[in-house]
C-alpha cells in the first residue's frame, strides 16, 4: 500500500522547457525529488505518475481504490475539462483529495478558471510553484485517515 499518489496531467513531462517564464525552470524530475524529500521527511511512501492521456489518469484513480490513503492530483489542462477524472475522483471513498497547480489558473485566460477538479477536492492549491506538492504533502499528513490494519 502507497500512502500518497501524486498524478500529473498533460504536459507536465515538458516543465523546464515549457513556458519557463510562466511554469518556471524545474522539471518534472525536480518536482518528483522534491516530493521524494518531503514524503521521506513525514515518513509517507508515494507513488508519482505522470500521463499525457486522460484515459490513462482515470485508470489509474480507478486502480488506486482502497490502495492510497490520500492524493495529490495537477490534473494540468484537464483540470478545465475532465467530468472523466470528476467521476473517477468520486469512487475514492475516505481519501482526502489534494488540487495542485503551479500557477494560478483563476488568474489566467477565463477558459481556466472553471475546474471539474475543485468540486471533489478537499483543499487547492495553487501558484506556489512546486512548493505546492510539499504544502499539500504536508497538507495530507494532517488529515490523511491513519493506516488501516
Ligand atoms: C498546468 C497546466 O498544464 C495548465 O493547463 C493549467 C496547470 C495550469 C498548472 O499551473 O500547474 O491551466
Amino acid at each position: 500500500m502507497t500512502d500518497v499518489l501524486i498524478l500529473n496531467g498533460p504536459n507536465l513531462n515538458m516543465l523546464g522547457v515549457r513556458e519557463p517564464a510562466l511554469y518556471g525552470p524545474a522539471t518534472l524530475a525536480d518536482v518528483e525529488a522534491l516530493c521524494r524529500n518531503k514524503a521521506g521527511a513525514l515518513g509517507l511512501t508515494i507513488d508519482f505518475r505522470q500521463s499525457n492521456h486522460e484515459g490513462e489518469l482515470v485508470t489509474w484513480i480507478q486502480e488506486a481504490r482502497g490502495k492510497i490513503r490520500g492524493l495529490i492530483i495537477n490534473a494540468a489542462a484537464y483540470t478545465h475539462t475532465s467530468v472523466a477524472i470528476l467521476d473517477a475522483l468520486k469512487l475514492l471513498e475516505n481519501v482526502p483529495i489534494i488540487e495542485v497547480h503551479l500557477t494560478d489558473p483563476k488568474t489566467r485566460e477565463e477558459f481556466r478558471h472553471l475546474s471539474y477538479i475543485e468540486m471533489v477536492a478537499d483543499h487547492t492549491i495553487a501558484g506556489d510553484g512546486p512548493n505546492g506538492y510539499v504544502l499539500a504533502l504536508e497538507h495530507l499528513s494532517e488529515v490523511m485517515p491513519a493506516p488501516s490494519a
